[in-house]
């Protein structure tokens, strides 16, 4: 059974890549050129009409997100009776797992795009700062729910064990650095992202990002 992850460096197909890792699933890696807008050409947008990354290509059609190819994923190697998962597997620990990765994906993930991409927002290069700052306020008002969260309990998002949502979160964190955030407001975050990269998954996720071309 084949599959293939459509990813462009640094984004966030880095997360599925870190959730491949952590599943020790097999693919291949196609990479999408998003400078040259590859993301737009027609052979791309034949396989994800929303033009984004990632996609992940199953033996059953293409899969786009990183929340729906996560729970594909899950499934996945529980049937190849896998040792690890993504997320716990049920009752509230999941729910609040899930609720962390929607947190990532619907409220922090278009703040960085607002933060990185202004000139998508709004064609007038005289609103770009507007439209930064605005984001970057509402990222650091959000930045605090977890810097409480890790000060309570310095482990993972979703509790005792990492979940593809510490994933999440550290892509976003690392983006908002280069968008000049300023790390050392929430020492609890700065240090829970010291020990998130450091998780295999990750280190494993970025050495095949670095090697794929
Ligand atoms: N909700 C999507 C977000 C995907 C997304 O925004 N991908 C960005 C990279 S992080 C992208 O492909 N950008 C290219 C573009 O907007 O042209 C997901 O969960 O995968």
């Amino acid at each position: 059974m084949s599959h293939t992850l459509y990813f462009a460096h640094g984004t966030c197909s880095r997360v599925v890549m870190a959730a491949l890792a952590h599943l020790d699933l097999a693919y291949q890696a196609e990479q999408v050129k998003l400078v040259e807008g590859q993301q737009r050409s027609a052979g791309y947008l034949a396989i994800n009409p929303k033009g984004k990354v990632p996609v992940l290509v199953t033996p059953e059609g293409p899969l786009s997100d990183v929340i729906a190819i996560a729970v594909y994923l899950d499934d996945l190697a529980v049937a190849q009776g896998k040792a690890e998962r993504l997320l716990p597997s049920q009752g509230f620990t999941h729910a609040r797992a899930m609720s962390w990765l929607s947190w990532c994906a619907g409220i922090l993930h278009p703040l960085i795009y607002r933060l990185r991409m202004s000139a998508r927002i709004h064609p007038d290069t005289t609103q770009h700062d507007m439209i930064r700052s605005a984001a970057m306020a509402e990222l650091e008002q959000q930045m605090q729910v977890a810097e409480q969260l890790f000060s309570a309990q310095p482990q993972w998002l979703a509790g005792a064990d990492w979940s593809l949502a510490d994933a999440y979160l550290l892509w976003i964190w690392q983006r908002a650095q280069l968008a000049g955030l300023d790390s050392s407001q929430w020492p609890a975050l700065e240090k829970w992202s010291q020990r998130a990269e450091q998780h295999p998954s990750w280190q494993l996720a970025m050495a095949i990002e670095a090697k794929a071309s």
